[in-house]
């Protein structure tokens, strides 16, 4: 008979001292030539975690020498075979393996959210990255071309060069491999920079690329802060490419950008609903869309339209969804909901939440703090809520869900899409007819049909209007 136990629950390590601090340039740990560091702070506890070496203006140009000169024609990168550049992207992933409860512990220090969520969600998802562009990179094909006259006309596609990329907080790890696999996989080399809340764990997969054998100046990783390392990496005339996962208002750095002829993506977030008899599962994954990693997330589903026979039953069920959540210490198993990222955060989430009651929708459960504990916010529900709010048209990147009530189709989708927003959306029906138009007509990169954040490598990732130019994966 088959043993059933089911297996041991991964559990976090023990971490006395964090070893990786430093600027990653060349395959070698360096100091800021500014001698400056900055704290980073485990939001959990309000504790620094470690100083971490702060890179600036001087320190990019540094890593972007390292990462043109890896990437020159021969170059030991240039002349590699495209089949090796997957072996070395496929050994990268087995030390992620290897690192896995390391880096999911460092994660859910650094950022708040649960181990179990980092260790099961962003590891998962960084080494599953990392191995489909791994299986791409020697079946990047150009193209014959049947040209006029006597003559061979091919296409052949070539590296675009280095790479910068400038990365948030809410997923460290997963952004990073997303930047960085498919430049790689490519024949690229790439100037990185963390988000300043969280390097910890950019900075733990420096050491491992170096030991999976990328040549030096491949990946270079600048931690530092986003008006210095970042709009250096943005305005660089020796970068590019650029990408850019983040804020709107930093798409001042897109338009900087695009001067010296700079292709990138950005992206945000919106949502919509509709009726299903499998009412509880469309409860269950439409708070799971608002509420994971603390709803900081571009695709969480925060706005949500329920048809009006239904509207009372599902607020219902999510508000006693809601209260079951387990809010504590993100190391803790039990944990599904931790701090949010920071003071600023915690306060613009708080501020939108008291709009919310301002402006008279109803709120069902949470709206505050959780006392005694810093940085935590109680898993928020509006009902009433009307599309002129604040809280149904601003992104409030914090555990709010805001419910609001629709009569007929064609109301929900103008409804759905008056935003300037368009990255993810879902629909909840049994209907397939209506599965099929409501998501054709939704203005959204990604549209889900009876489940929500289904995000896999092997798809592309981007938005319509202000939620991004291009696609990632
Ligand atoms: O983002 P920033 P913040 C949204 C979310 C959140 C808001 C602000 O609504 O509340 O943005 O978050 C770097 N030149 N998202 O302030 O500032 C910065 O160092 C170059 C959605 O944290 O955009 C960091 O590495 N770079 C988002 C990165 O940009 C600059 C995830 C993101 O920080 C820069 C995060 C500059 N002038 C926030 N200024 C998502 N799409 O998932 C900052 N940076």
């Amino acid at each position: 008979a088959r043993n059933a136990c089911p297996p041991p629950l991964p559990q976090p390590v023990k971490i006395p001292e964090i070893k990786h601090t430093k600027i990653f340039i060349n395959n070698e740990w360096h100091t800021s030539i500014k001698g400056k560091k900055f704290p980073t702070i485990n939001p959990a506890t309000g504790v620094k975690i470690c100083d971490v070496e702060e890179a600036d203006k001087a320190d990019v140009d540094e890593a972007v020498r390292a990462a043109r000169a890896a990437g020159q024609r021969g170059s030991e990168w240039r002349l590699m075979d495209a089949s090796s550049r997957g072996r070395l992207l496929h050994r990268l992933a087995d030390l992620l393996e290897r690192e896995r409860a390391v880096l999911a512990t460092l994660e859910s220090m650094d950022t708040g959210k649960p181990f179990l969520h980092a260790f099961f969600v962003d590891l998962d998802g960084s080494i599953k990255t990392l191995r489909y562009y791994a299986g791409w990179t020697d079946k990047i094909h150009g193209k014959t071309m049947p040209v006029d006259e006597n003559f061979v006309c091919f296409t052949k596609h070539e590296p675009v060069g280095v790479c910068g990329a400038i990365i948030p907080w809410n997923f460290p790890l997963l952004m990073f491999m997303w930047k960085i696999a498919p430049a790689l996989a490519c024949g690229n080399t790439v100037v990185i920079k963390p988000a300043e809340q969280t390097p910890l764990t950019a900075l733990h997969v420096g050491a491992i690329i170096k030991e999976a054998g990328f040549p030096p100046g491949v990946v270079n990783i600048v931690p530092g802060f986003g008006p210095t390392a970042g709009a250096a990496i943005a305005s660089h005339m020796n970068i590019d490419k650029v990408a850019f996962t983040g804020s709107t208002e930093v798409r001042k750095l897109w338009e900087k950008a695009q001067q010296n002829r700079v292709p990138q993506s950005l992206k945000k977030k919106k949502y919509k609903d509709e009726d299903t008899d499998e009412l509880q599962s469309a409860v269950e994954e439409t708070q799971k869309g608002a509420f994971f990693n603390q709803g900081q997330a571009c695709t969480a589903a925060s706005r949500i339209y329920v048809e009006e026979p239904v509207y009372d039953e599902f607020v219902r069920l999510s508000v006693e969804r809601a209260k079951n959540i387990v809010i504590g210490d993100p190391l803790e198993p039990r944990t599904s909901h931790g701090p949010q990222i920071d003071q600023h955060q915690f306060d613009k989430i708080l501020e939108l939440v008291d709009s919310g009651k301002k402006e008279g929708a109803m709120l069902e459960c949470g709206g505050c703090a959780v006392e005694d504990r810093g940085l935590f916010i109680h898993p928020t529900i509006f009902s009433d809520v009307k599309d002129h709010m604040r809280i149904a048209k601003e992104e409030i990147f914090g555990p709010v869900q805001c419910i609001m009530k629709f009569k007929t189709q064609e109301e929900v989708i103008n409804r759905a899409n008056s935003s300037h927003y368009g990255l993810t959306a879902a629909v909840f029906t049994r209907d397939i007819h209506r599965a099929m138009s409501v998501s054709a007509a939704m203005e959204a990169g990604t549209v889900w049909v009876n489940c929500y954040n289904a995000l896999h490598a092997q798809a592309p990732f981007g938005g319509y209007k202000m939620s991004g130019n291009g696609r990632e994966l």
